[in-house]
């Protein structure tokens, strides 16, 4: 029996980008397990890819294309699937220009190859729409981004030097598993662990003190801390003079109103804000790690440089493992796949559409060229798009052709007329970058690909033969697109350890002494509250008196592992979390079900009862396909497609609801 073990990269749209190692027997693999020596990864899987070879090898995975024929699926080879693409994606350019094609990707590979090269190519020469992709981390990253520039943020290897670690708007515990063991060895070394989060997350279940703004409020709670340290004279008066601007400016915004007026907007205590300033200013080393959640609704960018601007007004910018996290983006952008896109092969200028509005993109009679085609890879949108009954309206269009690149009939390539079969990460080349630490990691191909599964890559220059694109780029190979991405890069032991670390230089406390990727160089201070849209406005509040978020379940990753047996009969039931005071008052009891609605839609599912909701808010965790839910509606039927002004990023949890007993 030969036996080998293959080096691979998870390929999850998770920060902790695990290094993983397949054992893999006479050609099948027969075990993955997490790289021991990896320091991040640490030797060990989450709960969702520890189960990763019952995905490859699911009984229900697709494996050969799929045609749409009277309205049901056949089986088809990938010359019929290919002719019909070209056909359906040439008819759509012939009669109504390149634009009316729209491809939709996002990070169900976060592979830098896999992710958007050869379908970006194809997508330019063809003048499709161009999308935007802000669904994730835009408005959180173009907030720090006005706060501290681009530039290197601290490690979280050097996390367990904290001793006070402020975790906002992020559940770690669920969502970065392996980031979330160097909180431990921070907190085993004696640090203060306090959430800011409206819910109560596994995360804040754990926490020393726990936070509970209401939804899109964080700024106010951020200015309330702010005035508290002032008040108390903790603020580093020094070191915001030698290496933050805006510093008069900031203490002239503090002086305005006292902590009970944020106290006011926010809805925490003004003695809770008041003491988590101090406690933040006064036990060092303090980090204040930004999640994801907290960026859902309009005013985030504003709210992030504002709550960024905490650290450097408290100094903790000075001590090793003291200062801000959130996604480093200086070195998750080292390397990147970008160049490989080309839109130099776009025949002229086109039009953009943000993958957030789909709904609107697909149905709105005003859109000039009508999406026509669309083409959608690495993503659910039918699941994980905002206002779902304009997205499934649109899926739904007889006149739309659709062509879906999967691993499984999810909820959007069950709309497909063509269904092109995935490999999975055992069965491609790549490399996979990361948003939570500062490794690149190598994925070697384990085995060979199953049925007739194709990498993206594959899929898309076939496609390109089909439509004649005769440009040399389309024939480049995987191992070719890599070496073009690693150019100029050092990758050290990259190929052979399977992971490198990118080194800027930063060393371990990277803006003791300024630094920062700002112009100036200078970290620029931000005090600014911009209500949410929805959960502020008095007036909806009377129809709609429930705010709803809808945080990451800890078994799926969005709505992938949403169908795997081990995954879903773990949390077999999608459910809304109400505060027993709003549940008393709607007659609803724990179990049953109830219709959550607004004016943009409505679904139903069990109701749990528990004061891990905040009074006003219900909590629907998303991930769950829509036919797990009664109606095929998911709480993204409520959701609502504006975007923030900066950014252009979604406001899923700047959403106002009612619920009632079915
Ligand atoms: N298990 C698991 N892991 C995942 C994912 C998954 O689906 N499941 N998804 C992956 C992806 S794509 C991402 S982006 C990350 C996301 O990682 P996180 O940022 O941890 O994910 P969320 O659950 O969206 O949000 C974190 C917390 O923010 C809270 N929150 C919601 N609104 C607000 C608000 O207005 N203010 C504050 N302060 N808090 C708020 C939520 O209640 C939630 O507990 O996780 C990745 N990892
Ligand atoms: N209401 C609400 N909506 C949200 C969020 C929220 O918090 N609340 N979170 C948002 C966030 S943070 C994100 S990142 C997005 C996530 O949105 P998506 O990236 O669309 O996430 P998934 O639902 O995981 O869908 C990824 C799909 O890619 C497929 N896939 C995986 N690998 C491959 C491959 O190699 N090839 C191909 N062709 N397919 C592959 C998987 O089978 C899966 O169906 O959702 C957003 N939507
Ligand atoms: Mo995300």
């Amino acid at each position: 029996m030969a036996t080998r073990v293959v080096r691979g990269a998870c390929p999850h749209d998770c920060p902790d980008t695990c290094a993983m190692h397949t054992t893999v027997e006479d050609g099948r693999a027969v075990k993955v397990a997490g790289d021991p020596d990896h320091p991040i990864t640490a030797g060990f899987l989450c709960g969702k890819v520890s189960n990763y070879l019952d995905r490859v090898y699911a009984e229900d995975r697709i494996l050969h294309p799929l045609v749409r024929e009277d309205g049901a699926f056949r089986r088809a080879s990938w010359d019929e699937a290919l002719d019909r693409i070209a056909a359906g994606l040439t008819r759509a350019r012939e009669e109504f220009g390149g634009e009316s094609i729209l491809p939709y990707s996002y990070m169900g590979t976060q592979g830098l190859i896999q992710g958007n090269t050869m379908s970006a190519r194809v997508m330019n020469a063809l003048g499709a729409s161009a999308l935007e992709r802000t669904i994730c981390a835009t408005a959180g990253y173009t907030g720090t981004a006005m706060t501290h520039g681009v530039s290197p943020e601290v490690d979280p290897e050097e996390w367990p030097h904290a001793r006070h670690l402020l975790l906002w708007g992020w559940n770690p515990l669920s969502t970065a598993p392996h980031l979330w063991r160097k909180l431990l060895d921070a907190r085993a070394n004696g640090a203060r662990l306090v959430v800011v989060d409206p819910f109560r997350s596994r995360t804040a279940r754990v926490a020393d003190e726990h936070l509970r703004p209401l939804p899109g409020t964080d700024a106010a709670l951020a200015i309330g801390m702010m005035r508290a340290v002032v008040d108390a004279g903790l603020h580093d008066e020094e070191w915001c003079r030698a290496h933050a601007e805006g510093y008069e400016e900031m203490l002239g915004v503090l002086s305005r109103h006292p902590v009970e007026h944020w106290a006011g907007l926010c809805g925490v205590p003004a003695e809770d804000i008041a003491r988590a300033g101090r406690d933040f200013a006064s036990n060092r080393p303090s980090l204040l790690r930004l999640g994801v959640g907290a960026q859902r609704h309009m005013g985030a960018p504003a709210a992030y440089a504002t709550i960024a601007s905490l650290p450097a007004l408290t100094g903790a910018w000075r001590d090793r493992g003291g200062g801000c996290s959130y996604i480093p983006l200086a070195t998750a952008a080292a390397v990147s796949s970008y160049p490989l896109e080309r839109e130099d092969l776009r025949p002229g200028p086109v039009r953009t559409i943000n993958m957030s509005q789909l709904g609107t993109a697909l149905t709105d009679p005003a859109m000039d060229p009508p999406v026509k085609a669309l083409v959608c890879w690495n993503s659910n949108p039918a699941a994980i798009a905002p206002d779902q009954e304009r997205v499934l309206e649109g899926l739904r269009r007889d006149d739309l052709f659709t062509v879906v690149l999967e691993q499984f009939m999810t909820d959007t390539a069950a709309h497909a007329d063509v269904v092109l079969p995935s490999t999975t990460q055992l069965e491609h080349l790549d490399l996979v970058f990361s948003w939570g630490h500062h490794y690149l990691t190598w994925n070697e191909p384990a085995i060979e690909p199953l049925g007739e599964a194709k990498p993206n890559t594959e899929a898309f220059r076939l496609i390109a033969e089909r439509l004649r694109l005769d440009d040399p780029c389309f024939r480049e190979t995987d191992a070719e697109l890599l070496d073009a991405a690693l150019a100029g890069f050092d990758e050290g032991e990259l190929r052979t350890r399977g992971w490198h670390k990118i080194d800027l230089g930063q060393g371990p406390v990277p803006h003791a002494r300024g630094g920062f990727g700002t112009e100036s160089g200078r970290v620029a201070l931000h005090a600014r509250y911009e209500p949410p849209a929805e959960v502020a406005d008095a007036v909806l509040a009377e129809r709609f008196p429930l705010a709803m978020i809808t945080p990451k379940t800890h078994l799926f990753l969005n709505s992938t592992f949403a169908n795997q047996r081990r995954q879903h009969s773990a949390q077999p039931v999608p459910s809304v979390v109400l505060h027993p005071e709003d549940a008393a008052a709607r007659g609803v009891y724990d179990g049953n079900e109830v219709r959550v609605f607004n004016a943009r839609g409505s679904f139903v599912c069990a109701a749990r009862v528990s004061d891990d909701a905040r009074v006003g808010v219900v909590v629907a965790p998303m991930g769950w396909w829509n036919s797990d839910y009664r109606d095929g509606l998911s709480g993204q039927a409520t959701t609502s497609q504006r975007l923030t002004e900066l950014g252009n990023a979604p406001t899923f949890n700047d959403n106002r609801v009612e619920v009632a007993l079915t």
